[in-house]
């Protein structure tokens, strides 16, 4: 039985650091948030599967290859025919890193409630999944709240792409999933204030523990983390990255860390202390799973970071 469980699309990833042109120079590799999340999730050290649907040609028989040398397992993966889900991260006009999609109608959004294996997401320590695979499709979303139900512990990105889903439609996917929650990972001020119309970050938690959710990390850039579990407060400092090279993944990094130590046993404390650590290390490769750290190298980093 694997720790953790997380669902959600696996992308094709083509990425540059340029505007997008006629001639760009793209690399291939292979991304989406739940691969993100997954990787850091496994390098952590939990058993970590992925329940998604990937595309039956040879594409898809990469993009396995590449889940399985991250150290996912790939047993709840369904092979299905269908189109591959597609982004492009690139930099727009003015130089600011921007996401172009390609995926409506891919055979990843086509994951649905009967392909969530109940037995099994009963029984494991954790279920993540993100306010993307909620927004990919209501067929999608539907999944993630079958899942989050039957699971003992289940951990929520909100992740709002504006791309993909309104602020409503963000909101109201939080809203729907808080009652299985225990644990969010909203950014401030944008995901948070998707369901708070507070200006306070303390008072914007204690609104999303409101909603039913157990427990709140509230994600701060350069402020760090404010973590509220059950309206105990513990603010988590940022550690400088040694090394930046691309931001993208830096967030799955944070919920795949602390999602995988919460299922082997550590305090929430801890466990987002290590995710910090591993986000900071995340941004040193391009894509989003351009480094992934192990975990020697992320409780390294963590006690850096207090000492
Ligand atoms: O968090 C990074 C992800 O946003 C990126 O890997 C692409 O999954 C992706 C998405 O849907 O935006």
């Amino acid at each position: 039985i694997p720790d953790v469980l997380v669902i959600g699309e696996i992308l094709v990833e083509l990425s540059s650091t340029e505007p997008l042109d006629a001639g760009t120079a793209l690399t291939l590799n292979f991304s989406g948030d739940a691969l993100n999340s997954a990787a850091a999730a496994a390098a952590a050290g939990a058993h970590t599967a992925l329940l998604a649907r990937v595309p039956d040609d040879e594409l898809g028989d990469r993009l396995l290859d590449r889940v399985v040398a991250l150290g996912i397992d790939t047993s709840q993966v369904l092979r299905v025919a269908g189109q591959h889900g597609l982004y492009l991260q690139h930099a727009d006009p003015s130089g600011a890193r921007e996401f172009t999609y390609v995926r409506r109608g891919s055979a990843g959004s086509g994951l649905g409630p009967g392909d969530v294996p109940l037995d099994l997401v009963a029984k494991v320590g954790a279920v993540l999944a993100s306010g993307i695979a909620c927004a990919i499709s209501p067929l999608s979303a539907k999944a993630v709240r079958v899942a989050a139900s039957t699971s003992r512990c289940f951990v929520y990105d909100p992740n709002w792409r504006p791309r993909l889903v309104s602020a409503a439609g963000a909101g109201d996917h939080l809203r729907a999933l808080a009652q299985y929650t225990r644990l969010v990972t909203p950014g401030w001020p944008h995901e948070a204030q998707l369901v708070t119309d507070a200006t306070d970050s303390v008072a914007a938690c204690a609104a999303i523990r409101g909603l039913g959710v157990d427990a709140v990390a509230l994600t701060r850039g350069a402020d760090g983390v404010l973590l509220d579990d059950g309206g105990r407060i513990v603010e988590v400092p940022v550690i400088p990255a040694p090394v930046v090279v691309d931001q993208t993944g830096a967030g799955d990094s944070f919920a795949g860390t602390v999602t995988a130590r919460l299922a082997l046993g550590d305090a929430l404390e801890e466990a987002v202390r290590l995710g910090v650590a591993a986000a900071s290390l995340s941004v040193s490769g391009l894509g989003g799973t351009g480094h992934v750290a192990t975990l020697e190298e992320t409780r390294a980093h963590a006690a850096n970071g207090t000492a």
